[in-house]
């Protein structure tokens, strides 16, 4: 039997797929919601969030004991654990975990009698840390980017201009504000390489894919780079873990787990890497031509890139792809959680969020949201605010259909640098389930755009990319496009195709929504003349 485990540690949840390759089909999953399951946290949607919006962290320990809770929902459901081959993972991308010397030696001689949390509390220098979500390190950002020459010469080092949630200018921070604790730090891990260390019983190192979303690896080389280092920290060399292939066997899992949890010794270990890296596996971009959006908390944009295409104009990022080439993204903080605001302000369900939709027209009578819920980072927004043109935050179907159109405007709008007019887009992640909201998508992309049964695709892209490497170390080399595709053929999905009726309105309100922007971040002309035109053209016949 080749079973195969794909964990995925998300900003909401912890999620664990086991598939079985032969069938080519997914056997059991299992999701533990951290503020559901997990309530003593006191997380709302996984984080903690302060400083008006600014800083937002979480906390390892909880992610620490999801995995034990997890593994025991295995083991009461009577999954073969050992029958697992092989084990990888994924986690919410930039995410910075900061360990004292303990660590390493904690993580060696583990007792299978008590739980992880029970024996890791002690080994943190900092009880929560920063994540994706955070946009608190502005100042930082301004002082990495001056050091390494300005934004496009950051670009071209580091694969990203210099971004607030982004590793580096994060651990900038920490020096700066935090010395002590700083110099008490030995060791810094992204969100993947701290859980992907406890599977292995010893410090895991940053795979290339995940590394990339730092500011501190050098794109071309893959190597840390000393001049972004240096821009950064002191002595940051010595604090950070190896880095590594995605694809690389790093060891096997630790004799802990083998006793605790009746895995295999031999049980091989890939490197965790970032949920939107592992995304790409399991939705099946190993080639050129396909783009995809995953609706998670953020909202994302990616598509697979044979070479390095960077975007210097600095709202996208460069990030490797499990493969060893590299992923064009680009995210927005505005995803779920803004949908959720409007679901919450009026108190619907899902199913009346997607009526709604259903029941109003494209181009929502000309209102147009700019829907800063949060702090923003496509475009670049610290202070959240949300404007509206046309309607008051009291119009129940209009805000619902504006934050949807006001999303996928703004993804055609800012994807065009990495876009190649894609032939299909694909949907995955919580919300892609919902097919008003999809169709809203694939009308203002004027693209079809499939919809998998399967959404989590960070979590099945690890099991994915565990199974490959495995069949690699036995010989059996199998292509990545045939791996995925041999999979993902079995996998139900359907095409929602865009209603042409749709196309030339959609393209008069990208112009809109671009004159809208630009109103009120650049300080554009205003934009109402233009959207008065648009009223009349479309809803005053
Ligand atoms: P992450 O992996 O980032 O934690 P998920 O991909 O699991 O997030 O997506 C979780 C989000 O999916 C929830 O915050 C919720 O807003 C959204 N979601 C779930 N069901 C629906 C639905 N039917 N329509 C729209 N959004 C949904
Ligand atoms: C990507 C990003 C988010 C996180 C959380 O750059 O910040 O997509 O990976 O999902």
């Amino acid at each position: 039997m080749d079973y195969f485990l794909g964990l995925d540690c998300s900003t909401q949840s912890l999620t664990g797929i086991l598939i079985d390759f032969n069938q080519k089909k997914s056997l059991y999953t299992y999701v533990i919601n951290f503020d559901k399951e997990l309530p003593q946290y006191n997380t709302q949607n996984g984080v903690y969030i302060s400083d008006g919006g600014k800083t937002v962290h979480s906390n390892p320990l909880m992610w620490i004991e999801a995995l034990d809770m997890l593994l025991n929902k295995f083991v009461l459901a009577n999954i073969p654990l050992e029958q697992i081959k092989a084990i990888s993972g994924s986690g919410q991308q930039h995410g910075t975990v900061y360990l004292n010397k303990s660590f390493a030696s904690i993580l060696k001689k583990l007792d299978p009698d008590k739980t992880l949390v029970d024996q890791l509390t002690n080994v943190f220098t900092r009880n929560t840390n920063p994540v994706w979500m955070d946009s608190s390190t502005n100042k930082e950002c301004e002082e990495i980017r001056n050091e390494l020459g300005g934004m496009e010469s950051t670009i071209k080092i580091t694969g990203s201009d210099a971004f607030e949630r982004f590793s580096g200018p994060q651990i900038r921070k920490f020096f700066k504000q935090n010395y002590d604790d700083y110099l008490k730090t030995s060791v810094i891990h992204l969100v993947s390489s701290f859980l992907s260390s406890l599977l292995l019983g010893k410090n895991s190192p940053i795979d290339h894919s995940d590394g990339a979303g730092m500011n501190l690896m050098n794109i071309a080389t893959k190597q840390w780079d000393q001049k972004a280092l240096d821009a950064t920290a002191p002595d940051l060399m010595l604090k950070l873990p190896a880095l590594t292939s995605s694809y690389d066997v790093i060891g096997k899992i630790s004799p802990y787990f083998v006793e605790r949890y009746n895995f295999s010794p031999d049980t091989i270990l890939i490197p965790w890497s970032g949920d939107n890296p592992n995304s790409l596996i399991g939705i099946g971009l190993t080639k050129k031509g396909r783009a995809a959006i995953s609706l998670g908390t953020s909202d994302t944009y990616f598509t697979y890139l044979e070479r390095l295409n960077l975007d210097l104009s600095g709202e996208g990022h460069i990030f490797g792809a499990p493969t060893g080439e590299y992923m064009g993204l680009l995210c927005y903080k505005n995803g779920s959680l803004a949908r959720e605001k409007i679901k919450n302000r009026f108190d619907l369900t899902w199913n009346k969020f997607s009526q709604i939709l259903k029941n109003t027209p494209p181009g929502n009578y000309g209102k147009i949201m700019l829907p800063y819920f949060f702090p923003e980072v496509v475009p670049l927004v610290l202070i959240p605010e949300v404007y509206r043109f046309g309607f008051s935050e009291d119009d129940l179907e209009g805000n619902v259909r504006a934050v949807i159109e006001a999303q996928f405007l703004s993804m055609r709008l800012h994807s065009e640098w990495i876009r190649e007019e894609p032939e299909e887009i694909y949907a995955t992640g919580g919300a892609s389930t919902n097919k008003e909201i999809v169709q809203i998508a694939a009308d203002i992309f004027n693209t079809n755009i499939r919809q998998f049964e399967v959404t989590d695709s960070a979590a099945l892209g690890a099991a994915l990319r565990s199974s490959k490497s495995y069949y690699d170390s036995t010989n059996k080399n199998i292509d990545w496009t045939e791996l995925v595709n041999q999979y993902l053929e079995m996998q139900k999905s359907i095409v929602i195709k865009p209603n042409k009726n749709y196309t030339e309105l959609y393209n008069h309100m990208l112009n809109l929504y671009k004159k809208c922007e630009t109103f009120v971040l650049k300080n554009g002309e205003n934009p109402e003349p233009y959207r008065k035109r648009f009223i009349k053209k479309y809803f005053e016949k």
